[in-house]
């Protein structure tokens, strides 16, 4: 029997054009969540929703869908869910996310032009915020759509320009009527980059996502005195730039030593006052640690909380910390990723289980419904970064894989 595929020329135009929208004077691709740039991708996504003939719905939240209820069946009644995210990081790659939401949205248009006929609705979702880059926690647009997060809670978020989230989306159009959770999915699954080096490593160009690490982000605030970079001894310093910069090795030197697979991240930094010659009074800075077994991941929030101690009293400085986001391991459905398998079998195409290291919006949607991930490469592990690359037969084998899955799981055998 041969297999219909998707159409790659449509798919990878899109993401392309995608790709291009939201770019700063500098040529960097920066669409925050709910940001004016994020609009522009947003309309985008609408429009091509519309033009595939696609209900578009919008909660209140701003996660936006493109509902396929074909031959009278009811949107509501437990579809199959895809979906990402549109949002990016800083100077973003154009796949994260944009080909989990592109290629659901292809997978759809294609079956619906070979007249298949599902057993359920089809439902291709963009969740808001999921990078958390404005706005902490990520995923969280799937996260309150998953009950996780209330929307009131979500919508009043301030973000690190001051901004508030509620006021971004009605500002940008985006607070839609839905409540948050009005599409009960009968399953989810996302097709996302690996955004790691190990399919690229081992040649698979699939990887049949079984579950995903857990994340803990914190804020960390270090108050020493500020005092003259010249004049004062190093004795009679509470330098809160050295006690920043103690941490940070601290946490590498932890993670190496650990010999698992814990991470650990400070992305964010800032100095007050800030000037050449003036000692620190204050260090801001954010840690983000991963690890797949919650009980590692525990004992990694403790080595930390424990080592701020003794920084606080050996550089004589005040130390506070705010949990920003906090999601435990989680387990994908095991018969979803078989199915992956099978569909990547289907194709000769080698797959391989895997777990991932990044946060995504599956990992939310789990929460109430079965849901699994499909991976395609990245050449050299690359992601978050404007280098992040997936070659286009990977990113249309991806896209094929996900049609299958997506074909067995609406196909009323199933
Ligand atoms: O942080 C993450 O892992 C995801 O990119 N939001
Ligand atoms: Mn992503
Ligand atoms: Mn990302």
């Amino acid at each position: 029997m041969t297999l219909r595929s998707v159409n790659g020329l449509r798919l990878l135009g899109r993401l392309r054009e995608l790709g291009s929208v939201g770019r700063d004077e500098a040529g960097r691709l920066v669409r925050l969540a709910a940001s004016d740039t994020e609009k522009i991708g947003r309309d985008r996504l609408a429009q091509w929703v519309e033009q595939a003939g696609l209900e578009l719905a919008v909660d209140r939240i701003g996660n936006v869908f493109g509902i396929w209820a074909p031959n009278g069946l009811d949107a509501a009644s437990k579809p199959l869910m895809l979906g990402s995210h549109i949002d990016t990081v800083i100077n973003a790659g154009i796949f994260d996310g944009c080909y989990g939401v592109l290629a659901g949205l292809e997978v759809i248009e294609t079956l619906k032009a070979e007249g298949f006929d599902p057993d359920r609705p089809i439902v291709v979702g963009a969740f808001t915020n999921e990078e958390g880059v404005r706005y902490a926690p990520d995923m969280m647009g799937s996260l309150v759509y998953s009950g996780g997060l209330s929307v009131e809670a979500a919508l009043a978020s301030v973000g690190t320009d001051g901004s508030v989230l509620g006021e971004e989306l009605a500002r940008i159009g985006y607070a839609g009527p839905n409540e948050p959770g009005f599409l009960k999915p009968h399953a989810y699954l996302e097709l996302h980059i690996e955004q790691g080096p190990v399919l690229e490593r081992e040649g698979a160009p699939i990887g049949a996502v079984e579950n995903l690490q857990g994340i803990s982000w914190q804020k960390v605030m270090i108050e020493g005195d500020a005092n003259h970079a010249g004049t004062t001894p190093i004795s009679m310093r509470r330098d809160a730039g050295l006690a920043a910069a103690r941490v940070i090795t601290f946490l590498r030197e932890r993670a190496i030593a650990s010999n698992t697979p814990t991470v650990a991240t400070v992305g964010c930094m800032e100095f007050e006052p800030n000037a050449i010659n003036v000692i620190p009074s204050k260090a801001t800075f954010t840690v983000d640690l991963r690890d797949p077994d919650e009980e590692r991941l525990l004992a990694e929030e403790a080595a930390l909380a424990d080592y701020l101690e003794r920084i606080a009293d050996e550089e004589q400085v005040a130390i506070s910390v705010e949990r920003l986001a906090r999601f435990q391991p989680v387990t994908f459905d095991d018969g979803i990723v078989a199915e992956i398998e099978a569909a990547a079998a289907g194709r000769g195409l080698r797959s391989r289980r895997m777990t991932s290291g990044a946060g995504h919006d599956a990992q939310m949607i789990a929460r109430i419904a079965p849901a699994a991930m499909i991976f395609v490469p990245s050449i050299g592990g690359i992601s978050h970064n404007p280098k992040e690359h997936t070659p286009d037969e990977d990113l249309i084998a991806g896209a094929n894989v996900l049609l299958d899955v997506v074909r067995k799981l609406t196909s009323s055998d199933d």
